[in-house]
């Protein structure tokens, strides 16, 4: 006698994609199993024996699974986040997670389209490579002026369309409350960005949008804030760790600051990308080092400080706002770094990878200082 089929969704509850599929099938009554594991953790077998890409979701509809278990070849299964919400609507017609009109179903497909081609990228964009967060207000705005005026889903009634979003709009928010290293916000920033997307007059509708979809038992029954934030903080850390450890790599912590000038061209490509006025809008970093210098005992401060360059080390490439810094043209008339000792420090460090706008104090910001520290200790 065969088995019944069953969906089984392989989900992981701090990535958007499995969520939107956990949401289609919430809201279509559609009976479902879940076989959930943190990313961070993903048993082997996931790759070996169910999705070769490894990613999650995948979805299998047949006999019934245990975590470990190799699904039947013979049995429909999907990856991809999207094709597997069309593939809901198309399976279970009754469950209505797409409008019955062409044009309306159409237009859903638009609007995922949008959130998968401007939203997110936007998103990553801005929370991981440094773009501005003009980025991202544009990216909601788009998605909210295609919103119906007052009230109501993406096409009028909830679709997959709505599932599409959801989830990646609440995992920002989580990456924005947790304002981590990771993301490199100057200070204050990502909580004025909450701030502006829950009360600004101009977000009022995309609010009032999230409000509706998390009224919906298909939202509370797949959201756990709580837990997510959890599994957020975790993997923050290890991406942090991973950056940190190949920053070791590329900069070993026993090479001296480098006084070599950047060749004008490859100067000239750097400064293009950074607008001069973003430069001093963040706040140097202090570091001390208090140590005593024998035999008078007498106690000395070194105060250092990373200023953000993005040209390289060499004054002549520097912006006139930098070498107008105090202590810069201290430092600049020295010819050896150990020349630095007992005087008010600030190391120049090449910063040019981040591009467009500088980011606030990070961690890797801090590494740098860090590791000028530690050479500077090593000298005295
Ligand atoms: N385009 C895919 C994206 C899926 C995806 O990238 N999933 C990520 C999690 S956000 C993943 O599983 N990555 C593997 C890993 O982190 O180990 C979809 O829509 O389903």
């Amino acid at each position: 006698m065969s088995e019944t089929p069953i969906i089984t969704l392989y989900s992981a509850e701090e990535s958007p994609f499995p969520h939107r599929v956990a949401l289609a099938l919430e809201e279509g009554n559609i009976p479902y199993d879940t076989i959930g594991f943190e990313l961070l953790d993903k048993p082997d077998w996931y790759k070996e024996k169910v999705y070769p890409t490894a990613k999650v979701p995948y979805l299998v509809y047949g006999p019934k699974l245990q975590p470990g278990d190799a699904p039947s070849p013979d049995v429909p299964q999907l990856g991809e986040s999207l094709v597997i919400l069309e593939f809901l609507a198309d399976a279970f017609p009754s469950a209505h997670l797409l409008p019955a009109d062409p044009f309306l179903r159409a237009k859903a497909r638009l609007f995922y389209r949008a959130v998968e081609e401007k939203f997110n990228p936007a998103v990553m964009a801005v929370f991981f490579k440094q773009a501005p967060k003009e980025d991202l207000y544009a990216a909601i705005k788009h998605i909210q002026d295609v919103l119906p005026p007052d009230t109501g889903f993406a096409v009028g009634e909830w679709s997959i369309a709505d599932a599409a979003f959801l989830p990646i709009y609440l995992r920002a928010l989580i990456v924005l409350e947790l304002d981590h290293a990771v993301s490199q916000f100057a200070p204050g920033v990502a909580a004025e960005m909450l701030a502006t997307l829950r009360e600004a007059p101009r977000f009022a509708r995309m609010q009032r949008y999230l409000e509706e979809c998390m009224a919906r038992p298909s939202a509370k029954k797949t959201w756990d804030l709580a837990s997510v934030k959890a599994k957020w903080v975790r993997r923050l850390e290890f991406f942090l760790a991973q950056a940190q450890k190949q920053q070791q790599h590329s900069t070993p912590s026993s090479a001296p600051v480098s006084t070599r000038a950047p060749s004008r061209a490859k100067a000239k490509r750097r400064n293009s990308k950074v607008k001069p006025q973003e430069l001093f809008v963040y706040d140097l970093q202090p570091s001390k080092i208090i140590r005593t210098t024998r035999p008078d005992t007498t106690v000395r401060e070194t105060l250092f400080s990373v200023v953000l360059s993005t040209s390289g080390l060499v004054a002549g490439y520097q912006l006139p706002e930098k070498v107008k810094a105090k202590g810069f043209t201290a430092v600049k008339s020295l010819n050896r770094i150990d020349e630095l000792k007992d005087h008010l420090v600030y190391l120049v460090c090449a910063v040019s990878q981040f591009g467009g706008t500088l980011p606030g104090p990070s961690q890797r910001h801090n590494k740098t200082s860090n590791r000028c520290i530690n050479d500077y200790k090593s000298w005295i």
